[in-house]
């Protein structure tokens, strides 16, 4: 549990402060009365950040809260890609850079907010052509390419509803997402690049339908390039659709349907405790209006920023911070396609340098690499036109905040670390740039309007426990696609009407938030969730697997290593051969990043007298701690050997 770690008692007894720079706090476009204005009238306050998007009709009421179900801006009407798209063509906004791509080869490209709008509206007709319509499912499965923000865009315009699923998953994978949502139209491509290796998306896809019995329709994006002469891709005529042939006549406008407030704007998987990822409801009004507010004020967003977030547009961040929270407020966005090691360490540092980059966002994962790579690398470019450096998706530790800090932001930019997940959709807890005091490895507060408090099992406020939401925000999830029930158990049994976060936190004496980390079966290997189940699940698949169970065990980049424990089948040889194997079935059956570091065949594996699987006890040896209590355990003899054998495996 959070409270048992020693490591985080000395965190708390971090005693480095940064304040803003007195010229970025002058400048800021949040400014500390919004505190005070939230404070007194939360529901109003939220209601002023609503107003800054554009409605077809005004909502009656603010905020209908029925534990644990909320709506916001109930009977308001709006559609997010009007919002993105067309209210910023009047004015200077047209022909500002909207998307400023670059694939991963060197390849560029740049949509205006009046070439995007257009994109949007040919692709949005050719979806209503192919029969999409309000609330009909459309998978979204694409590499980093400016299509992934057009499809998704196209979708909100005609009203139907996506379901990004990440490029890396492997058909299963995006099969089980196709059917949980019975999805009528997959998007995908023919490939994609990452680190110098064509990604076949096609040909997974392909795979994928054969057991997607929803599926009528496949538009296929044309990568371009060399990649698109070499991959050969088959197409199925009657269900495949290239997308350049679809748009090829299509109109550059189109109506924006007038969407309610509550209804579905997209669905989201992610890895929880049990079973099958949960398909996470998000919806319109509320959506866009906390993640337009955050993007405006964490980011502290003006009219000539060059903002970059490193995310894949697969994960919440990418949706959020790539497309609706930036383009809602009329910024240019860079996007790239591939690794931040191809051609060579300095890649995105030379991004940053050619296009002027303002604002950064990305993950402390990708952070500990830079470091390991050493700071020559960004030494060698010019990253003076940095002003703001975001961090987001695992805990960030006080000498990675520091080097990010000191080398790529030149002791000048203050660093926003920012708490927030899936289920929250837009940006909780965070310093706001102009105004914390912030402290390497704290995300410092919670966000004007946001309720947040640590929690004991009881419900009662403690300085270490669990972080808890204590009221309704406008865009938290609605429920878990098609079970409802789960959306219950899982955020909302803890304590009666607040939301569980499944995250350990503490608060230290300034009331600053210290997150700690998942107190669930939920892994975060290099900011990406994945849950043990899944992974165990995987496992057992093979048909050589008896039984296994998955940890995490700390990792100096990822944050997390899956290790896994693996019994065999009875007269199933345990050999690196089979090890591989394993691995590799993971990575089919889930995808490359679910791969277990390290598989341990055992030939038991500890578990109390009711047979549960003891996973606590595997993440001591894993860490390669002293063992816990195991008096509990059926045979305490198992721990013993296992850790014996963990010890000589090395
Ligand atoms: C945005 C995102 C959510 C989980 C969350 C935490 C962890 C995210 C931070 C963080 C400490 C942060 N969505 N997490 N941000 N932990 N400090 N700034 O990552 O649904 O994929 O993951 O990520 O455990 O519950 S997510």
């Amino acid at each position: 549990m959070a409270g048992d770690s020693g490591a985080f008692d000395d965190l708390l007894h971090e005693d480095r402060r940064f304040d803003p720079p007195a010229d970025f706090s002058r400048d800021a476009v949040a400014q500390p009365e919004i505190y005070t204005r939230a404070d007194r009238d939360r529901e109003a306050y939220w209601a002023d950040w609503a107003a800054e998007l554009e409605w077809f009709e005004p909502w009656s009421t603010v905020l209908e809260w029925t534990p644990p179900h909320a709506k916001w801006f109930l009977g308001g009407k709006l559609n997010v890609s009007h919002n993105c798209l067309d209210r910023h063509l009047d004015g200077p906004g047209r022909t500002k850079p909207a998307l400023i791509w670059e694939g991963e080869p060197g390849d560029t490209r740049t949509y205006t907010y009046e070439e995007l709008h257009a994109e949007v509206c040919r692709f949005a007709n050719g979806l209503r052509s192919l029969g999409v319509g309000r609330g009909d499912r459309v998978t979204i499965y694409l590499p980093m390419i400016p299509e992934a923000a057009v499809a998704m865009l196209a979708c909100t315009r005609i009203g139907a509803i996506h379901s990004v699923v990440f490029g890396g998953f492997s058909p299963e994978s995006l099969a089980d997402r196709n059917n949980d949502a019975s999805a009528k139209v997959l998007i995908t491509a023919d490939g994609g690049w990452r680190r110098g290796q064509p990604i076949r998306l096609k040909s997974n896809a392909d795979a994928a339908l054969e057991r997607s019995p929803t599926v009528e329709k496949v538009v296929v994006v044309r990568r371009g390039g060399t990649l698109s002469d070499t991959l050969g891709v088959t197409m199925e005529p009657g269900r495949d659709v290239w997308y350049h042939d679809l748009l090829a006549d299509m109109p550059r406008t189109c109506d924006p349907e007038s969407m309610d407030a509550e209804d579905t704007l997209f669905i989201l998987y992610t890895s929880g405790t049990t079973g099958m990822p949960k398909g996470v409801v998000h919806t319109t009004g509320g959506y866009l209006t906390q993640v337009a507010a955050t993007t405006k004020a964490v980011f502290d967003l003006k009219d000539d920023d060059v903002y970059w977030c490193t995310a894949d547009v697969g994960w919440i961040t990418g949706h959020s911070y790539i497309v609706y929270g930036p383009l809602a407020n009329g910024a240019s966005v860079l996007m790239y396609e591939g690794a931040p090691d191809t051609p060579d360490q300095g890649r995105f540092w030379d991004i940053c340098q050619r296009y002027g980059v303002t604002i950064f966002y990305t993950a402390p994962t990708a952070i500990r690499a830079f470091m390991r790579w050493g700071e020559q690398w960004p030494a060698g470019y010019d990253l003076s036109a940095l002003r703001l450096l975001g961090t987001v998706g695992e805990p960030i530790n006080p000498e990675a905040w520091m080097w990010y800090h000191r080398v790529i932001g030149g002791e000048r930019c203050p660093i926003v670390d920012t708490w927030w997940q899936t289920e929250t959709g837009a940006i909780m807890i965070t310093p706001l740039p102009g105004v914390t005091t912030t402290k390497p490895g704290t995300a410092t507060r919670p966000f004007p309007g946001i309720e947040a408090d640590v929690l004991d099992e009881k419900g009662d406020p403690s300085h270490a426990g669990y972080l808890a939401i204590m009221s309704p925000w406008p865009s938290m999830l609605r429920t878990v696609w098609g079970d409802d029930q789960r959306f219950r158990d899982t955020y909302w049994s803890k304590w009666d009407g607040i939301y569980f976060a499944g995250d350990g936190a503490k608060r230290d004496d300034d009331e600053y938030f210290w997150i700690l980390g998942r107190v669930d079966d939920v892994l975060n290997v290099a900011g990406h969730r994945i849950g043990t189940m899944e992974v165990e699940s995987a496992l057992v698949d093979h048909q050589s697997v008896a039984e296994s169970a998955v940890v995490g065990k700390s990792h100096d980049i990822k944050g997390q290593a899956i290790a896994a424990f693996v019994t065999l089948k009875d007269g199933i040889e345990p050999t690196d051969d089979l090890m591989a194997e394993l691995r590799a079935h993971v990575g089919e059956k889930i995808g490359a990043i679910a791969k277990p570091e390290m598989v341990v065949f055992t030939a038991d594996l500890p578990k109390t007298r009711s047979g549960k699987i003891m996973r606590r006890l595997l993440r001591d040896i894993a860490e390669g701690n002293a063992v816990g209590d195991t008096t509990t355990l059926a045979d305490p003899e198992v721990v013993r050997r296992l850790k014996q054998k963990y010890e000589e495996d090395g």
